[in-house]
C-alpha cells in the first residue's frame, strides 16, 4: 500500500463523527472524538481488462474480465505525538491482476512523533517495503490515483509479487529529516508482509533522498538486504534479498513530470553455482494539461542468466511480468522481460479518474509468452 510519510491526511481529509456516536456510550471512556483525530478515507476501482498472451493454449483461462477492488483507511490520531492508520484491502475475488480479496490487512501502523521541535519520526507496525521512490507514486491496491497506469514497473511488480501493489514490511521505520535531506531507516520481519519470520532474519532498508529545485527534484538511493531463507524456515520471497536503487524524479508541475531509477538486486538461492542477480530499471514521463494526463513508461528486468534455457538461474528467481504457465509449462524466467505502458487518465468529478492503459510485457528469449492488453477503470479516492 501506498505509503503517506509527511502527509498528515487526518487533518485535511476528515469525515466529522459526533463523539457519542463513536464511542458508542462505552463507559469511562472519555468522549474526546471529533473531526482532528478520526477519518475514513480510502478509494475504489472498477475496471476491465483484456490480457492476451501470444502462445495461449485453447484449454487455458481467459484472463479479460471485469474486476472491482476497494481500499478502506481508517486515520486515527491520539495526540501531536501519535497517530496511525488501520487499513483493509477489499476485492470481488478471482483477479486476474492481483487485487485482494474479499478482505486482507493493508497498512496497519502507528507513527510516533516524539517533539514538534526535532523533525524525527517513527513508524511501527506494517508499511511499505522503502526501496525505491517509485513507492511514493505507484499503485497501492485499490489506489491507483497518483498515476496514469494502473500497474507499478517490473522491479516493483516483483517486490509486491503482483503488478497492482507495492510489496509490505512489518517492523520500524525510522525517519529523520535535515534540511533538503531525508534520511530513512527500517528493521523489519523481511519480505513476507506479516508477522511470519520463521528464518529468524531481519530485513534492514536504508534510504537517503535529497529535494530540490524548489522541491521539484528529488534524487534518492537506498540499500536493503533480507535472508528470507535460513534451514529454520523461509518466508516472503523465499530468497537471500539485496540490492541497491537509485532514483531521480523532476516534477516540471503536478501534472508534468519525468522519472528515472536504476538498481541491482540479488536473489540469493544460497546455490553459488546458480547465477542470482538482477539489474532493474524504469523510465517514466507524464504531461498534463487541465483535467488530462498522458504517460508512457519503460521498464527493464535483465537477469545475469539471460539466455532463456531455464536452468543455471538461481531457483527462487521470479517471474516479474504479466506471463502465465501456458498448456502447463512454465515461463522461463532466465530472460529479460521488458514492460512498455503507454496510460492516460481523464479527472471527471473531483478525485474520480477515468483511466485507460495499454501494456506489453516483453520476454526477450520466449517471445510466445508475450502478454499484451488494454486495462480501462473508473478509479475514486473518497476523502
Ligand atoms: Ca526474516
Ligand atoms: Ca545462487
Ligand atoms: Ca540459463
Amino acid at each position: 500500500m501506498k505509503m503517506r510519510i509527511g502527509k498528515r491526511r487526518w487533518f485535511r481529509f476528515t469525515v466529522a463523527l459526533s463523539g457519542a456516536a463513536f464511542v458508542g456510550g462505552g463507559a469511562g471512556i472519555a468522549a474526546e472524538t471529533n473531526e482532528e483525530n478520526f477519518s475514513v478515507c480510502g478509494s475504489y476501482i472498477g475496471a476491465g481488462y483484456l490480457i492476451d498472451q501470444k502462445n495461449r493454449a485453447a484449454t487455458d483461462a481467459s484472463r479479460s474480465r471485469f474486476d472491482a477492488a476497494a481500499n478502506i483507511d481508517v486515520n486515527w490520531r491520539l495526540s501531536e505525538k501519535v497517530g496511525g492508520i488501520v487499513q483493509f484491502e477489499l476485492g470481488v475475488g478471482n483477479s486476474s491482476v492481483g487485487y485482494n480479496g474479499p478482505v486482507n490487512p493493508g497498512d496497519i501502523h502507528a507513527v510516533l512523533t516524539p517533539s514538534s521541535e526535532i523533525p524525527l519520526s517513527f513508524r511501527l507496525g506494517s508499511f511499505d517495503i522503502p526501496y525505491g521512490a517509485e513507492r511514493f507514486h505507484a499503485t497501492g491496491h485499490a489506489d491507483a490515483t497518483n498515476n496514469s497506469f494502473h500497474f507499478n514497473s517490473l522491479m516493483g511488480s516483483a517486490l509486491g509479487t503482483r503488478p497492482v501493489s507495492w510489496g509490505g514490511t512489518v517492523g520500524l521505520l525510522a525517519e529523520y529529516t535535515a534540511g533538503p535531506f531525508t534520511i530513512r531507516g527500517a528493521i523489519t520481519n523481511g519480505t513476507s508482509g506479516d508477522a511470519n519470520n520463521a528464518d529468524g532474519n531481519a530485513m534492514y532498508v536504508g534510504e537517503l533522498g535529497w529535494l530540490g529545485l524548489e522541491d521539484r527534484l528529488h534524487l534518492s538511493g537506498g540499500y536493503l538486504h533480507s535472508a528470507d531463507r535460513a534451514p529454520r524456515g523461509t518466508t516472503g520471497l523465499n530468497a537471500d534479498l539485496r540490492g541497491w536503487v537509485s532514483d531521480a524524479r523532476l516534477d516540471w508541475n503536478e501534472n508534468t513530470h519525468l522519472a528515472g531509477s536504476y538498481g541491482r538486486l540479488q536473489w540469493g538461492d544460497d546455490v553459488g553455482a546458480t547465477r542470482d542477480d538482477i539489474d532493474f530499471w524504469m523510465a517514466e514521463a507524464a504531461w498534463g494539461l487541465g483535467d488530462w494526463q498522458i504517460a508512457g513508461r519503460y521498464s527493464g528486468w535483465e537477469p545475469d542468466d539471460d539466455n532463456g534455457n531455464g536452468t543455471g538461474m538461481s531457483s527462487v528467481l521470479p517471474n516479474p511480468g504479466l506471463a502465465v504457465s501456458s498448456g502447463g509449462v512454465a515461463v522461463n524466467v532466465d530472460q529479460p522481460v521488458h514492460r512498455l505502458q503507454i496510460g492516460g487518465r481523464w479527472r471527471f468529478a473531483p478525485n474520480t479518474y477515468l483511466k485507460a492503459e495499454w501494456f506489453r510485457d516483453s520476454y526477450e528469449r520466449t517471445g510466445g509468452y508475450d502478454a499484451e492488453g488494454t486495462m480501462v477503470s473508473v478509479n475514486g479516492a473518497f476523502r
